[in-house]
């Protein structure tokens, strides 16, 4: 298990260039699809926990908190703000028992069924999960001199680019360093303003599920 910290920034026909201009080195451009799930009232997404079928691979993203390490001068914690942290699990028993934690009406009528063939994704239909957003990205990866730090310029199947600077930290360490190499990527990338940069599924909603976008917004998850 590990921490993600990222920060998103508005990506536009210059970043490629100036990407270029601090030494970033391409690794990759890749496309994945990604499908996103929740029950129908929503109780995984509104507690901020997203849990996502990529290209076959599970994962649930779960919020962490800040653990005290992070320094908190002005600027520091107005640079932190801008960062975001997730838990990142990926072994899917745990998934399913972190899932079925917090989903606890089981759906009856699949209990009563009389033994159906187990499908692989039987667990799904148990406790009502029901894919809510589905979309494909093209991303092109890139590393900088600086250690662990990544960029990812990602541009959707339904019209959205936006990039992000991304460190990935393992559980128990430290975040400060994290939240500092981002600091000096994103000073090197130029990057400005103080607003949260939204992320493709903020996008994703507020077009096609605004009534979940909403529920969303009432409860600060977005
Ligand atoms: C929606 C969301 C999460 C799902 C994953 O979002 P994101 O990191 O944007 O996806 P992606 O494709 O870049 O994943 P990666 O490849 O980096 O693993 S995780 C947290 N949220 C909620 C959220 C939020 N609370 N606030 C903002 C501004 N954006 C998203």
């Amino acid at each position: 298990m590990s921490v993600e910290v990222e920060r998103k920034f508005v990506s536009n026909a210059d970043t490629l260039k100036t990407l270029e201009e601090i030494g970033a080195v391409c690794v990759g451009q890749r496309q994945f699809r990604d499908q996103y799930f929740d029950n129908p009232k929503f109780d995984l997404t509104l507690r901020d926990m997203w849990l996502r079928k990529r290209e076959g691979c599970w994962e649930l993203k779960c919020p962490t908190t800040a653990n005290g390490t992070e320094k908190s001068s002005g600027e520091q914690s107005k640079a932190a703000a801008l960062c975001s942290r997730y838990r990142e699990i990926t072994d899917l028993p745990e998934i399913q028992q972190r899932v079925k934690e917090v989903i606890k009406d089981i759906c009856e009528d699949r209990e009563t069924e009389a033994s159906p063939p187990q499908e692989e994704e039987s667990w799904l239909g148990e406790i009502n999960l029901v894919c809510f957003a589905d979309f494909t990205t093209v991303r092109q990866s890139f590393t900088l001199e600086e250690k662990g730090v990544q960029i990812d310029l990602d541009q959707a199947d339904f019209g959205y680019q936006v990039g992000e600077i991304e460190v990935l930290v393992p559980e128990g360490e430290d975040v400060q360093s994290a939240l500092e190499k981002i600091e000096r990527t994103a000073g090197k990338l130029g990057l400005t303003g103080d607003q949260q940069v939204e992320g493709k599924m903020n996008v994703y909603l507020q077009r096609n599920h605004p009534e979940h976008y909403a529920k969303l917004l009432s409860k600060h998850v977005f």
